[in-house]
C-alpha cells in the first residue's frame, strides 16, 4: 500500500533547546509552521530531496541529519493529498536560515513550539522525535484537514 503513496520530506533543524520551524507562505499547508521539505524530482533519492528542499526553502545545506520518522498522511476523499513523509532532524548545516518566497524560518524554544499553528499531527510525534525516539505513524484526516485518527509506533 504505502509504496504507491506520493513521497515527501520534512527537515527540522535542531540546536540545544531549540528547533527551527518555518512559516509556509504558499502551497499545501500554507499558514502553518512546519519543517521544510517537499516532493522528489525525477532521479532523486529521498535524502537528496530533503537536502535540496531545505536549500530551496530556507537557504541552508544539511550536513548531518538523522532519519527520525516515517509518517503516512491519508485524507478522506482527497487522495491527491495522501503522502508518506520522511522526517529528518538536522543537527549540522552550512549557511544561515533565510526567508524565501516559500518559507519564513524562526527558532523556537522546544517548550514553546506553536502546536496550535501547526498540522494537528505534529503534537503527537514531534515531542517523541525531539526526545530521541524514532517514530512510524499513520494519521487520518477528513477533507477539511482535521485529524480524525492515528496510530503510532515508537522505537
Ligand atoms: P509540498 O506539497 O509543499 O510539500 N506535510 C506535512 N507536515 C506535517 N507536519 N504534517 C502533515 O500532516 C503534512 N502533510 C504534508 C511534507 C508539502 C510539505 O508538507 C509536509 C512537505 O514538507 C498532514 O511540496
Amino acid at each position: 500500500m504505502t509504496t504507491d503513496l506520493r513521497k515527501a520530506t520534512l527537515c527540522i533543524l535542531i540546536k540545544p533547546g531549540k528547533i527551527l520551524l518555518a512559516m509556509k507562505k504558499r502551497g499545501f499547508g500554507a499558514g502553518r509552521w512546519n519543517g521544510c521539505g517537499g516532493k522528489p524530482e525525477p532521479g532523486e533519492d529521498i535524502e537528496q530531496t530533503a537536502v535540496r528542499e531545505t536549500e530551496e526553502e530556507i537557504g541552508v545545506t544539511p550536513v548531518s541529519m538523522r532519519h527520525a520518522a516515517t509518517l503516512t498522511f491519508l485524507f478522506a476523499g482527497k487522495p491527491d493529498w495522501d503522502q508518506e513523509v520522511t522526517v529528518y532532524l538536522v543537527d549540522k548545516w552550512e549557511g544561515e536560515p533565510v526567508e524565501t518566497e516559500e518559507m519564513a524560518p524562526r527558532w523556537f524554544k522546544v517548550n514553546e513550539i506553536p502546536f496550535d499553528k501547526m498540522w494537528s499531527d505534529d503534537v503527537h510525534w514531534l515531542p517523541k522525535v525531539l526526545d530521541g525516539k524514532r517514530v512510524e505513524g499513520t494519521f487520518r484526516f477528513d477533507g477539511n484537514q482535521a485529524l480524525t485518527g492515528f496510530e503510532l509506533k515508537t522505537f
